[in-house]
């Protein structure tokens, strides 16, 4: 039971500190993030993870997706921003303080051509969904120590090359050794999300609601996280106060909505008194 899991990780994630904006500043001082992902069918995906980052309080999001998607952002948010996400547009990324790669992205030949230049990229990175079926398919090719991996038990199962039950039994294991085998910091979801780093610090969060088990909820969680990472946050606090945003968001709209009327854009539409919560 939960209950039984916090008692076994002493730290829990607590409320975050979050820095206050400065009056004089401008959207440039929230960071520009990219979020790499959405093939034909998958939209939604990097949607959902862009306007969470917008209302993370990123200074500027595009969306980076397929050719057939490049109009499609705007109308459906028109703070977005788009380009075509190619092999070239990888290798000549222009400005961009931290990116999220993989919500909705597939494993076609265009995203495994996409994903070699990815892993040469040198800003903060979030790494989720086929972003993480990729590192699992390419093991050899190990992030640098600036990526936060985000797997569900099934994408972490991958990864470790077991079962889904197998991690399950012992997630906070399954964590570390995610942590060291990548070098990189974990965020591993279900109930009880756990964050890690390859020293071995987990923290556990103890928020959060069945309703999330709903589709797109993870695409939200990365676009809050590569929002805090674009902001500047060291790896870990990013992921854990990202963590913590989530899961509050999502309880505060479960209170309203029910576990069964929840979809992932009501948690970002959370994020403001999640946020106004954290202050
Ligand atoms: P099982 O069955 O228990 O062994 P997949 P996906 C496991 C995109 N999306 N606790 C479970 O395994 C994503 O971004 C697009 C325990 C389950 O069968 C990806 O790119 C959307 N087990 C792509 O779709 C909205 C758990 O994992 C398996 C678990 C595929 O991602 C939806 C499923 O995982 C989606 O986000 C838990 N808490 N959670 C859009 N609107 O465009 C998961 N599992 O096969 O990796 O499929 O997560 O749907
Ligand atoms: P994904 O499977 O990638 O869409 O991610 C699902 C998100 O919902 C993650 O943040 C999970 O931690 C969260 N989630 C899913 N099921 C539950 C649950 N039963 N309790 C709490 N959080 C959950
Ligand atoms: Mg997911």
């Amino acid at each position: 039971s939960l209950s039984a899991i916090v008692e076994y990780c002493a730290a829990l994630i607590t409320k975050p500190k979050l820095a206050k904006r400065v009056a004089d500043s401008h959207k440039g001082s929230y960071g520009t993030t990219v979020i790499m992902g959405g093939d034909v069918g998958m939209l939604g995906a990097v949607l959902l993870a862009g306007a969470a980052s917008l209302r993370t309080g990123a200074g500027k999001v595009r969306i980076a997706s397929t050719s057939e998607h490049l109009d499609t952002p705007a109308l459906w948010m028109p703070e977005l921003m788009s380009e075509t996400l190619t092999e070239d547009s990888v290798s000549n990324l222009d400005h961009a303080d931290a990116v999220a790669f993989g919500p909705g992205l597939g494993q076609s030949a265009w995203a495994r051509s996409v994903f070699d230049q990815v892993i040469k990229l040198k800003m903060p990175m979030v790494l989720d969904a086929d972003g993480l079926n990729l590192l699992a398919i390419k093991p050899s090719k190990a992030p640098k120590s600036n990526w936060v991996l985000t797997p569900h038990p099934g994408e972490a199962a991958r990864l470790l090359a077991c079962t889904t039950s197998e991690i399950q039994k012992d997630r906070r294991t399954a964590a570390i050794m995610l942590a060291q085998r990548y070098n990189a910091v974990v965020v591993l979801k279900g109930a009880g999300t756990l964050v890690a780093n390859p020293a071995g610090r987990v923290e556990l969060c103890d928020l959060g609601n069945p309703g999330m088990a709903t589709a797109g909820t993870g695409d939200v969680l990365t676009g809050i996280i590569v929002a805090l990472l674009g902001r500047q946050l060291p790896l870990f606090d990013a992921a854990c106060s990202a963590v913590w945003l989530h899961a509050r968001a999502a309880d505060l709209q479960v209170a309203q909505l029910g576990e069964e009327g929840l979809v992932a854009s009501d948690v970002i539409h959370g994020l403001a008194a999640a946020f106004a919560d954290a202050r």
